[in-house]
């Protein structure tokens, strides 16, 4: 009777992730589709706690160990879910998928645990008492959850600015061995008769470990979009695993639905990027390109003051906007929304163009301006903004660079050379908010800056903003 409830219990979890998954690619209900999958997980967390039975059927009894875990986390992860800046919000994901990946890799760990003590491993070989899909199965969640998490460390460390790109020729090759070895102690581990097999299960997860970080130090300019993407899909394929240990369905299908979202985010990313997923993991992109980019911009460019902007913007038929992580930065939604009322009012037709990799996560962009409740039919991907460019009057760039960067389609020695750019030139006017000339996340120079079309408006987004909707009141 209990395992039928518990089945029950898996089954609404796994329902309501599929629900929460579908609601959560809309802005309008992804508030919602959040909670419902967040209620589905703890139905099924109360479940596995209280109803689940071993074969002999006992049931979980360490609840000291259970409960303590779970409120230290809850703490944990409750404040610094509330405590995280808009900013930080990027790098904060990140860690939290290291965090499912070291979970999911500890699982192993212990599966691994359990059967070494349950066969005396110190005395068998792992091959004469276990079958190869049940070790395969412990391996491959250690070393795909070794890698996410090590990835992700390197990643939120990118994403803020603590952990610069490191590269060295030739690293793809030693990235190669290290992964040759990786999957060779695994081997070994398996069929060796050593007495310290549990030593060689701890290499695995180390090797593993340095592979993680080793594949992602090198990746840089702008192609950190597609590995954060493709760490998600690890994370759920790890889970996955653990999911298939514990013969616990909720698990293999919540890690089932990550790696799938994951793998489908990485490739759109890939598309978005115009980059094969091959060329993103072994490419020679990096710091190096980026410098020789960014010597060769010259030129001067020009200014323009808040009160001829405001004109501009003010008697002008169509103007689009194009928020970029500077718009994040500055915490300018809420008064960029604003704007586009005034602008409304006064007849403007007012459009947001979205660039798939703008801001440091997938979706940045859509999410922050739904925070500020902007509409979503405002919103047009990039393929439909660069149609609608051609009709535009001003182009207004909000903390955005490398996503409207010509040099994507320009320049081939540029890191970000092939990957499709918000084309804003189309239109009459561009004007460009930044703090100053500094580059941005790829770290190269920016010509589009200095093209006749092109005008600077200097200063902090939010303070901009706010003084254009003052002046605009008044033209
Ligand atoms: P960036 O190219 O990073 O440019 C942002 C610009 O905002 C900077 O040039 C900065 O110039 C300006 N800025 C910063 N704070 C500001 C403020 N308070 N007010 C006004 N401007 C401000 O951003 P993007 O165009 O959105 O492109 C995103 C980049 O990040 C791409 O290279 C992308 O590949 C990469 N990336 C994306 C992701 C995901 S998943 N989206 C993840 C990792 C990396 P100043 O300092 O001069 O103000």
């Amino acid at each position: 009777m209990q395992l039928h409830i518990l089945t029950i219990c898996y089954i609404i979890g796994s329902v309501t992730f599929i629900l929460g998954l579908k609601m959560l690619s809309n802005p309008l209900t992804a508030r919602k589709g959040n909670l419902i999958a967040a209620g589905g997980m703890t139905i099924a967390i109360l479940g596995t706690i209280f109803l689940y039975e071993t074969e002999d059927g006992q049931g979980l009894h360490n609840y000291l160990w259970i409960f303590s875990g779970l409120i230290i986390g809850a703490v944990i992860g409750t404040l610094a879910a509330k405590k995280v800046k808009m900013t930080a919000m990027p790098e904060m994901v990140s860690l939290f998928n290291g965090m499912g990946g070291a979970c999911a890799a500890l699982i192993s760990a212990v599966e691994f645990d359990h059967v070494y003590r349950e066969y005396r491993l110190d005395m068998n070989s792992f091959a004469d008492v276990v079958p190869f899909g049940h070790y395969f199965t412990i391996s491959a969640g250690a070393i795909i959850g070794s890698v996410s998490f090590a990835g992700s460390v390197i990643a939120w460390g990118k994403l803020n600015g603590r952990i610069k790109d490191f590269s060295f020729n030739g690293q793809h090759i030693v990235n190669l061995i290290i992964l040759g070895f990786v999957f060779g102690v695994a081997g070994f581990t398996y069929w060796t008769s050593s007495s310290v097999t549990n030593i060689w299960f701890l290499i695995t997860l180390l090797s593993a470990f340095v592979y993680g970080v080793m594949f992602v130090l090198p990746i840089g300019g702008a192609d950190m979009p597609v590995v954060i993407s493709l760490l998600n899909s690890f994370t759920g394929v790890a889970a996955a695993f653990g999911g298939f240990l514990y013969n616990n369905k909720v698990m293999l299908t919540g890690g089932i639905l990550v790696g799938a979202a994951g793998t489908l985010l990485t490739m759109l990313m890939c598309k978005a990027m115009n980059r094969s997923l091959q060329n993103v993991l072994i490419g020679s992109f990096g710091a190096k390109n980026a410098k020789s980019a960014a010597a060769t911009t010259q030129g001067s460019y020009k200014e323009i003051s808040l009160n001829d902007t405001a004109t501009c913007l003010a008697y002008a038929n169509k103007v689009m906007i194009v928020p970029g992580y500077g718009l994040a930065v500055a915490q300018a939604q809420h008064i960029c929304h604003e704007l586009e009322k005034n602008l409304e009012e006064k007849g403007v037709q007012v459009f947001y163009a979205i660039h798939p990799v703008a801001g440091r996560m997938p979706g940045h962009m859509n999410v922050l301006l739904a925070e500020a409740d902007v509409s979503y039919d405002k919103l047009l991907e990039m393929e439909h903004a660069n149609e609608e460019f051609k009709t535009a009057d001003v182009v207004l760039i909000l903390g955005a660079n490398d996503v409207v960067n010509p040099a994507a389609k320009s320049d081939p020695s540029s890191p970000i050379y092939g990957m499709p750019i918000l084309e804003v030139e189309q239109a009459k006017m561009v004007v460009v908010n930044k703090r100053s000339m500094k580059p941005g996340y790829a770290g190269i120079e920016n010509d589009l800056f200095f093209r006749p079309k092109t005008s600077m408006l200097f200063g902090d987004a939010k303070k901009v903003l706010q003084q254009l909707v003052n002046e605009i009141k008044n033209v």
